[in-house]
């Protein structure tokens, strides 16, 4: 982590913290030109710059794959940590518990999340950790060259002619199921809906779990996969408008009661959700599953923010740990003193 802060250049555009996008970028990518995984970094700092986050109050978090490579690409000043195969959750719960006041983004993989890394991923979700966790669903393992992963869906073709014959699981239901606070699904190539998603994550307070559709042009970008360019446009049923209204921000936009829901998020921000098709309240948890399960059997995608629950109690809280963070606390506040423990070997004799 590099500890200067760049000083604006003159007439460029800076944010409410003073900071220029420059702030918020990364090395450069080394991924395959077209890989969906650079179009999510580039929203990401996109959110970041304008949320105007402080990029040193910030940890990345990742486990393996080209998905897991990402946070190299965005804010160069925040912390980071690149974790093993699908070990990311235990490391951003250590990180959140020895300092409550940072904010975690951990990027993963279809396959960092849904194969080797499903049981940690599970465990996350159900303890509602302060966390935005995307996942970057190419529904193969791009960096191993291209075998299906559990989001593959039931008939999918690999490059080389293989269908595959096991359904998929759905991160998103899964999510909604054991207790994630925030579940979204979004696509790479939808910058207006993924910047609003990211942004109502950097708001909520909670396990945000956003499911983002990234083809990987290399290996799963052909006729007969489900999660290419092609078939991600045709098949992607938008739940509506999302418009995110930051709490520093005045509400200044006319919002049509009756085809508008609002929901303020834990910092005062507002999101408007507002419906195309059907009657969808994105905080009826039963709803999101049936909706879910419903676009699915159809072969589609339903995007957006499909399930929102804003005050529900995070794990941070949960154990009602101190203010003061646990990182920052002296060794004579964390380790028992000397006579304590010649008490306890005195008590074993
Ligand atoms: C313990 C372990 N097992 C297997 C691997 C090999 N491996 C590296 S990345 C990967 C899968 C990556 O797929 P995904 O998470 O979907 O990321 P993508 O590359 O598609 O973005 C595998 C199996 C490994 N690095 N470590
Ligand atoms: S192999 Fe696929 S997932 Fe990996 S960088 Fe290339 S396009 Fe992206
Ligand atoms: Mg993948």
């Amino acid at each position: 982590m590099s500890t200067e802060t760049p000083t604006p250049a003159p007439g460029k555009k800076t944010n409410r913290i003073g900071l220029e996008t420059a702030a918020y970028r990364g090395s450069k990518t080394t991924l395959c030109a077209g890989c969906g995984h650079n179009a999510i970094t580039e929203r990401i700092i996109d959110a970041f710059f304008e949320m105007g986050v402080d990029p040193t109050r910030v940890i990345k978090l990742s486990g393996i794959g080209c998905s897991s490579k990402s946070p190299a690409y965005f804010m160069n000043q925040a912390h980071g940590f690149n974790s093993v195969h699908g070990r990311m959750p235990s490391v951003a719960t250590g990180a959140m518990l020895a300092n409550k006041g940072m904010l975690a983004i951990g990027v993963s993989g279809d396959g960092d999340t849904g194969a080797i890394g499903i049981g940690q991923f599970v465990h996350l979700m159900r303890r509602n950790l302060p966390l935005i966790y995307i996942i970057e669903d190419n529904g193969c393992y791009g960096l191993t060259k291209g075998q299906f992963s559990p989001t593959a869906d039931l008939g999918s073709k690999a490059k080389n002619g293989v269908v595959n014959d096991l359904p998929p699981i759905d991160v998103c239901l899964l999510a909604i199921e054991l207790g994630a606070s925030l579940v979204a699904r979004s696509f790479s190539g939808d910058k207006k809906q993924l910047l609003s998603v990211l942004k109502a994550a950097i708001a909520h307070r909670g396990t945000a779990m956003i499911d983002v559709i990234s083809p990987c042009v290399t290996f799963n970008d052909h006729d007969g996969s489900t999660k290419s360019y092609s078939y991600v446009k045709d098949h992607e049923e938008p739940l509506g408008e999302i418009s995110f209204v930051p709490y520093f921000e005045e509400v200044n936009v006319e919002y049509e009661a009756g085809s508008t829901t609002s929901v303020k998020l834990h910092d005062g921000s507002q999101l408007y959700l507002r419906k195309v098709a059907e009657t969808y309240d994105p905080m009826d948890k039963g709803a999101a599953m049936r909706l879910l399960h419903e676009t699915a059997r159809r072969g589609e995608f339903a995007t957006g923010i499909l399930y929102v629950e804003p005050d529900k109690d995070d794990f941070v809280e949960a154990l009602n740990l101190i203010d003061q963070p646990l990182a920052f606390l002296p060794t004579e506040k964390v380790r028992p003193p000397k006579a304590a423990l010649d008490q306890i070997m005195e008590s074993l004799r």
